[in-house]
């Protein structure tokens, strides 16, 4: 399956510049997240859709990955129609991970895990939650939050679509899972410091 990284938002939360290219440890933050679908056995290609507020990471990506990662230019905005952009222009056939740029601590297991899940549920589309009481537990107060069947669910930001029917809505399998590490994403400084914590206890 081949997947779409979203980077090109503002950043303006985090007001370090261009979020994706904000260093983590030594590491872009985007790195963490394309490394990781490079590493996984069900991805094939890895696209990034940067917008004109993300020129440097067009930059950053194309010295650092060689053309091996495909840079798409969506026009920014609006975050649906640059991904409806992104997939019609990556051409990608059946289904499509699409990625936030944002998620350093995830890894390749977990993609695959989501991957098999999706492949399973048979339905054309997939998204992945956590449980709201993952995110109280460490911390975190969620920006957007869902109620499915009297539980409490965050969106964590990873989605799995069918190329083909992209500009229509799917059936949606709702894959909750209660891992820490989907909780995380990078939206503030506090954020960026609860992932070096996170890193350099685990590492
Ligand atoms: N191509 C594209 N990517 C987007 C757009 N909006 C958000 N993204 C990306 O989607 C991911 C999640 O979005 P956010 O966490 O809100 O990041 P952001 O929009 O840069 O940050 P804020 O300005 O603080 O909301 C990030 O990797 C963004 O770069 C958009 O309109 N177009
Ligand atoms: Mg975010």
């Amino acid at each position: 399956m081949d997947a779409i990284v979203m980077a090109g938002g503002f950043g303006q939360r985090l007001g370090m510049g261009e979020k994706p290219c904000v260093e983590l440890l030594g590491k872009p933050l985007i790195s963490y997240v394309i490394d990781t679908l490079r590493a996984s056995k069900e991805t094939d290609r890895v696209f990034v859709a940067v917008s004109p507020v993300t020129p440097k990471t067009e930059i950053m990506l194309q010295e650092r990955y060689k053309g091996e990662v495909r840079v798409i230019r969506t026009f920014g905005g609006n975050y649906v129609g640059d991904m409806i952009y992104a997939v019609e222009t990556a051409q990608t056939i059946g289904p499509v991970m699409i990625i936030m740029s944002d998620l350093p601590l995830i890894n390749s297991e977990l993609i695959d895990f989501v991957i098999e899940k999706y492949r399973k549920a048979g339905t054309p589309a997939l998204s992945v939650y956590v449980p709201i009481d993952i995110c109280k537990g460490i911390g975190i107060r969620p920006d957007t939050v869902f109620n499915k069947d009297g539980k409490l669910i965050v969106p964590v930001g990873i989605n799995i679509l069918d190329s083909s029917q992209i500009r229509n809505e799917q059936e949606d399998f709702n894959l909750i899972l209660e891992n820490p590490k989907l909780a995380i994403n990078v939206n503030t400084v506090e954020d960026l410091q609860r992932c070096k914590d996170q890193m350099q206890c685990t590492n």
